[in-house]
């Protein structure tokens, strides 16, 4: 493979900000190189004024998730090059294991889907859904496959659901082997007496999707999965944290010196329950744990936990499904006319992470760039298992690498975005930065709004165990 070199950039890592080139071989940094430097290389890319940063990682997607009787509407192959697109360049997905499926299988059938498909590297995480005395065998055999971390629910009863006991029994094995369990913290049983009360109420509007999952129960169940990890002695990550007394409880643990860590997503940072009360249109913004009342506080908290590292993470929770009927999977939001409750939950958002984090957040002055590196692709990779191999920018890294034009301004459409649907959650939306180029494992596969990969460029990436003992 010929050499690679980025000119003239501002590198940008969790800890440095250097004026430096960088150089690119067979995949990997070679050398980070001062200006007065007499290498020339093959393939010049000039970043003269604008940043070069790892590429982002995203750890929380659902390509192709079958939920309430139809499926997110990205593949593997167009929700990684919409990854790209927004300067993406990992993502770990979630492999499904169904009640009466063994764990193994589910994982060999996302595999399935995954290979050659895909634009960019790729993990999984395992989501757990019958913890029995086989799949507490299996989690072992899958952390042998490179999964080293397993989602629990403790939300949607019948579906994902686990008890508590099952939480207990596969906290146990996780601690034993030093796996991480990923918590979707809410209080299901709960939460369904309120939606079935609401229904009968006549209050089927997707509004009332907001209202019901209350933010105390997204307290409770985070408070519940803390002791439980405690009592287990394992590591828990909770996901997609939307709500002011969560991340109460995670302040609280980590106070406490328990290895407790948990991500938001862009959705709760910036959107808030007021998206959800357009009629209908709020089918748009139904997602779960749900978008917030801005008024009680969640959004300043949230910002102020990035802040000051109490949530280490910003991923998507990308799950889109089309307002109006998806070519290959029909139906899907319009399935809950009528009744909230059948509106299959997920917001896109794997292309929009990287540009709003740095828009709303560095920008606006939230978090300074060092930060915004750390909780899109440092911390992630270290979380995870992937670093220094991802999440950085040094020599033996893969070539993982954004150049971020941050005077550019764009604009935020369904008509250009690149995921497949037909909805933008921030349409209309001025982001003042824009991803301009995009190396995956030294390969240029975004330049001048251009795709230039194929799909199956993207590896599947067999994970360690969490480096993150902060
Ligand atoms: N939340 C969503 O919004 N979609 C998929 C699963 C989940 O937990
Ligand atoms: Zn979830
Ligand atoms: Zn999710």
């Amino acid at each position: 493979m010929s050499l690679t070199l980025i000119r003239n950039g501002t590198v940008v890592t969790a800890v440095e900000k250097m004026q430096a080139d960088v150089l690119i071989d067979g995949g990997k940094v070679v050398a980070l190189l001062g200006r007065e430097h007499t290498v020339v290389a093959e393939n010049e890319i000039d970043a003269e004024g604008k940043l070069v940063i790892p590429g982002g990682i995203d750890v929380h997607t659902h390509m192709e998730l079958p939920f309430g009787g139809t499926f997110a509407a990205d593949t593997f192959e167009t929700g990684t090059r919409a990854a790209a697109f927004g300067g993406t360049t990992t993502i770990i997905d979630f492999a499904v294991q169904t009640k009466g499926q063994s764990a193994m299988d589910g994982w060999e059938a996302w595999m399935e889907k995954a290979r050659g498909n895909c634009a960019i590297d790729y993990g999984f995480h395992m989501i757990t859904g019958d913890i029995n005395d086989q799949t507490l065998k299996e989690m072992e055999q899958l952390m042998r496959e490179g999964v080293t971390s397993f989602k629990m629910f403790m939300a949607y009863p019948g579906v994902f659901y686990s008890d508590d006991g099952q939480i207990v029994r596969a906290m146990q094995k996780a601690a034993e082997d030093g796996a991480t369990i990923c918590m979707h913290a809410e209080n299901g049983i709960a939460i369904d007496v309120f939606v079935q009360q609401a229904l009968e109420r006549g209050e089927t509007d997707p509004l009332y999707h907001g209202i019901v999952r209350k933010s105390i129960l997204e307290g409770e169940a985070a408070h519940r999965a803390i002791k439980l990890a405690e009592v287990t002695g394992a590591q828990l990550y909770i996901v997609h944290l939307s709500a002011k007394e969560a991340l109460d409880e995670v302040i609280r643990a980590r106070d406490e010196g328990l290895r407790v860590y948990a991500e938001t997503c862009p959705q709760y940072l910036f959107l808030s329950l007021d998206d959800l009360g357009n009629g209908f249109e709020g089918a748009k913004y139904v997602c779960s744990p749900p978008l917030r009342d801005r008024a009680a506080g969640h959004q300043d908290r949230l910002w102020r936990g990035l802040r000051t590292n109490d949530l280490q993470v910003v991923s998507t929770d990308h799950c889109p499904f089309c307002m109006g009927d998806h070519p290959r999977f029909g139906t899907q939001k319009q399935l809950g006319q009528g009744d909230f409750s059948k509106i299959p939950n997920g917001m896109p958002g794997v292309e929009n992470r990287m540009e709003l984090i740095y828009s709303g957040g560095v920008a606006e002055g939230r978090i300074d760039a060092n930060r915004f590196v750390e909780i899109t692709a440092t911390t992630p990779a270290r979380m995870f298992g992937l670093y220094p191999r991802k999440g950085t920018i040094a020599v033996g890294a893969d070539a993982d690498i954004v150049i971020l034009d941050t005077k550019a301004t764009h604009v935020i459409t369904a008509e250009t975005h690149h995921m497949d649907v037909d909805y933008s959650a921030y349409e209309g939306w001025e982001l003042s930065c824009m991803v301009e180029t995009v190396l995956s494992k030294g390969k240029v596969i975004i330049s001048d709004g251009t795709y230039h990969g194929n799909p199956g460029d993207g590896e599947y990436l067999p994970r360690g165990l969490s480096q993150y003992h902060n």
